[in-house]
């Protein structure tokens, strides 16, 4: 599969496993498991396309594991809208995470701090490229905003890290941010 076909079909699993399931048919368990043979189905691809999107994806978007009924299963590692509970254990955050967003949308962060928005966390980066990627991803100017993450923790705030090296937290007030990174 060349690398166009394979963002594209990246793109369709995540919309099915993160934001509309169910528009497909699909019923996701409470963690977000499906059965991989009723994604194939319902996204109409073979195996083999499947099998090379979740082994190929630049962030290792997704999940594949035989359940405790035997049966083989798919998940995103993050980014859902959807309800799901993905099991992450509550760990400590290095000192540092960083947060890439459009520059645009500076001051509102400046005044209200950090939100999830229609995802279920806020999304943080363990390094600075890596934030100024998921921030280039709206077009226009770039901000990195560092958030001090080991104040946040010192003060009670929880911090998750999805199997694929996200950092997730439930919002981020703005006294913990400052601009650059
Ligand atoms: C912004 C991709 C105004 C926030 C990436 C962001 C990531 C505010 C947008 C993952 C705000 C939400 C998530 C406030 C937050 N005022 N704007 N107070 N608080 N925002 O897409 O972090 O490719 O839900 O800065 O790599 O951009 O999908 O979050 O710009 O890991 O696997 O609200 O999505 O991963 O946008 O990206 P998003 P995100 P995938």
């Amino acid at each position: 599969m060349d690398h166009r076909t394979m963002v594209k079909l990246s793109k369709r699993m995540s919309k099915a496993l993160r934001h509309e399931p169910y528009r497909l048919g699909l019923t996701p368990d409470g963690a977000g498991w499906v059965p991989v043979d009723d994604l194939l189905a319902a996204l109409r691809v073979g195996r083999p396309d499947l099998d090379a999107v979740v082994a190929g994806n630049d962030k290792q978007r997704f999940a594949v594991e035989r359940g405790p009924d035997g049966v083989e299963r798919i998940r995103a590692n993050q980014g859902h809208s959807i309800p799901v509970e993905l099991g992450l254990p509550t760990v400590e955050p290095p000192p540092l995470l960083y947060h890439g967003t459009a520059a645009a949308v500076l001051d509102s962060i400046r005044a209200t701090g950090l939100h999830r928005g229609g995802r279920h966390h806020v999304h943080l980066s363990a390094d600075v490229e890596t934030a100024r990627r998921v921030g280039a991803r709206r077009g226009g100017p770039v901000v990195v905003l560092t958030v001090d993450a080991a104040a946040m923790a010192r003060d009670g705030h929880a911090f998750h890290r999805s199997a694929n090296g996200v950092w997730l937290t439930d919002a981020v007030p703005a006294r913990y941010l400052s601009p650059g990174g």
